[in-house]
């Protein structure tokens, strides 16, 4: 039989019905906290560049100072940014449906902020790493930022990498380029948690970037119902159940606490 409902009303129901939920987000999930998305265009001293072109092993080793002061620009950036309404649904709905023991929550993110966390959610899954955890490109330990409340020019600038104190390398952004592994812990955490949910609720990614995008599809194929929250068209709109067009401080809100 047709399903006359209003399409938020009939994704309020899959909600409720379901018992293990999968919240998967993307860069739109914190374009409302003021965090540019990734396919956004690039300003200042990257405007002849494209974000893709910086996320590479290939940029940092060819210029250093280039994307280091890049990572450092936007980690100025969220660490100045606050979780909007979206996020804080996320947060009071896990919480709630833990209280009543009415099933889990996983996020599972593609973002490297930490906008879940200071939203007071769950501990997200983070597929592409951190922008808070730099490393040494040589020999891996973990590093400190020279500064712990970065403060930069509006347009960036170029800023050498602090050295490793184990071996004197450059550190790196602790995040993963394109061509790297997803860190395995969170990869296994992603995948297990998409094969035992009912639903999976997708919000503010493209899809375009694998192996990231497969999840949801996984989640598909073991019998889990796709609904996705997205201003724009995307790769899921043709799988989703329902494709719930609005923005995520606007939309989560009213899907998953009902103020609206
Ligand atoms: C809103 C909104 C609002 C706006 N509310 N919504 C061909 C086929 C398959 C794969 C490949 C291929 N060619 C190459 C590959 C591999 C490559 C890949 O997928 N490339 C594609 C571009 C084709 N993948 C990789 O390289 C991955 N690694 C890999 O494959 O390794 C193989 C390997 C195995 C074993 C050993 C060694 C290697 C790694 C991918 C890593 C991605 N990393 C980045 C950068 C992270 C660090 C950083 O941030 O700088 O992750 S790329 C970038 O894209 C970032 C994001 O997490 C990711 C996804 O982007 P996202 O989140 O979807 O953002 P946008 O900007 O694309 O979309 C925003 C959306 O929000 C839009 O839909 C808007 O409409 C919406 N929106 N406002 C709600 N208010
Ligand atoms: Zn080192």
């Amino acid at each position: 039989m047709m399903d006359t409902r209003p399409p938020l009303a009939a994704a309020r129901d899959a909600i409720s019905a379901a018992r293990r939920i999968v919240i998967f987000t993307g860069a739109g999930m914190s374009a409302e906290s003021g965090v540019p998305t990734f396919r956004d265009a690039l300003t200042g001293l990257w405007a002849r560049f494209s974000a893709e072109a910086l996320a590479t092993p290939e940029a940092f080793a060819r210029d250093p100072e280039l994307v280091w002061g890049w990572y450092e620009w936007r980690r100025a950036r969220v660490r100045a940014a606050q979780p909007n309404a979206g996020h804080r649904a996320i947060a009071e709905f896990a919480a709630r449906r833990a209280a009543e023991g009415s099933g889990g929550v996983t996020v599972v993110t593609q973002n490297v902020d930490d906008l879940h966390e200071r939203a007071g959610g769950p501990a997200a899954v983070h597929l592409h790493g951190s922008l808070f955890a730099p490393r040494c490109g040589a020999c891996g330990a973990p590093g400190a930022f020279a500064t712990v409340e970065p403060v930069e020019p509006e347009g960036g600038r170029r800023l050498a990498p602090p050295r490793c104190e184990q071996c004197g390398g450059a550190l790196r952004p602790g995040v993963v380029w394109f061509g790297e592994g997803l860190p395995e812990a969170a990869w296994s955490a992603a995948s297990q948690a998409m094969d035992s949910c009912d639903l999976v609720l997708c919000v503010g990614t493209s899809a375009l970037v694998y192996p990231a995008a497969a999840l949801p599809e996984q989640a598909l194929r073991a019998g889990a119902t796709l609904l996705q929250v997205n201003p724009g068209h995307t790769a899921f709109d043709a799988l989703a159940r329902f494709n719930l067009k609005g923005s995520a401080a606007t939309v989560l809100p009213a899907l998953l606490c009902g103020n609206h």
